[in-house]
């Protein structure tokens, strides 16, 4: 049995020495940072897992769970004034982040008062057919096929059998995936391909507060706990996955199988849609948002936009292996230094409303 601690501190150390650049960049000290590496191993893992092509014996996200469900997105009903494929997601006042203790939301804290202005989202994550489009038009360069992040701490071994294992899990290349988020983009990737339709990468405040909704439920679907209907998380064919791959065995977020070791179709979940309508907001693939990462503080805050300098940017969702329904929080954040293109990290875009 590896030591799991050992594994995720070597897995982790690129996200960790992220976060202590951010330290020095911003002239503090880093007194949080064991508590912060030790949250950032978990979902750091997160970043990069299963690899459908991989499990043969396990369902993979090629293997269609309702063919209604996955093969199709969801028709978008117009929401008003959004494009189509987004709904608007009404402004409001809320509290960003949380006090909990619990070290998986250690950098969402301290909660603090936040407004938004409306705003449109993408009622999916953004597909590999659809970034092709984008491809075809010569206004987004390819997705990765292959899964890259910086090495950081990790010793050398590690670090080269997690990308080998994990490159397989990049949708781009697979045809039986089209349908699937795009993941190993990078953040300027993401943002191009936003660009490309008119929009932009969310904020951290916007895509929080479009995840929590606004009636004080506990998750984006509202209050009964993460299951296998309601979001594309770590279940037993991602954990068998990880063992059959010889990476650290985490557990699972529900003792039962969501259908996906690796990422699913796009909307397969429909049970987990937000108030507005949003799908597959918590799991199936992080998300690329258009901040910098750095450390909240209690202030009231308008549209915040995050600082303008620095390398890592807020990774939001958690994605289909993350294993503990903490990572299912809406106030779980994540920094991702911005060059990396990883199969857990995908996007989905936000629009200005139509003010006509
Ligand atoms: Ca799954
Ligand atoms: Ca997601």
């Amino acid at each position: 049995m590896i030591d799991p601690h050992l594994r995720l501190a070597r897995a982790t150390g690129a996200l960790v020495l992220s976060l202590g650049l951010l330290a020095c960049d911003k002239g503090e000290g880093t007194k949080d940072e064991p508590e912060s590496a030790e949250a950032a191993k978990p979902d750091a893992e997160a970043t990069k897992t299963p690899a459908d092509a991989k499990t043969p014996d396990a369902k993979t996200p090629t293997d269609a769970k309702t063919p209604d469900a996955k093969t199709e997105p969801a028709k978008t009903e117009p929401a008003g004034p959004c494009p189509e494929g987004a709904a608007l997601v009404e402004g409001g006042k809320f509290f960003m982040g949380s006090d909990s203790e619990d070290p998986i939301l250690a950098r969402a804290r301290p909660a603090h008062q936040v407004e938004v202005d409306p705003v449109c989202m993408d009622v999916h994550e953004i597909t590999v057919a659809e970034y092709k489009t984008c491809v075809g038009a010569g206004d987004c360069q390819p997705a990765f096929r292959e899964s890259w992040w910086p090495q950081g701490k990790t010793d050398e071994q590690t670090w080269m059998h997690d990308k080998t294992v994990h490159s397989p899990m990049c949708n781009d290349g697979h045809t039986d995936r089209l349908n699937h988020p795009v993941n190993c983009v990078t953040w300027a990737q993401a943002q191009a391909y936003c660009e490309h339709k008119g929009g932009r990468l969310p904020t951290e405040a916007e895509w929080e507060y479009a995840a929590r909704g606004s009636d004080g439920r506990v998750y984006p679907w509202g209050d009964e706990v993460p299951d296998p209907e309601r979001a594309n998380a770590c279940d037993l064919s991602c954990q068998k996955w990880r063992n059959d791959n010889e990476l650290p065995d985490y557990g699972v977020m529900f003792d039962a199988d969501d259908g996906y070791a690796g990422t699913a179709p796009v909307g397969s979940y429909p049970k987990g849609r937000t108030q507005a309508g949003l799908e597959d907001m918590v799991g199936n693939v992080f998300e690329w948002t258009s901040d910098r990462y750095y450390e909240y503080g209690k202030e009231f805050q308008k549209n915040p936009h995050g600082p303008q300098e620095g390398d890592a940017r807020v990774i939001r969702g958690g994605a289909f292996n993350s294993f503990k329904s903490t990572f299912a929080d809406p106030a779980f954040r994540h920094s991702m230094d911005e060059t990396a293109y990883t199969h857990g990290i995908g996007f989905r875009c936000a629009y200005e409303p139509d003010a006509s």
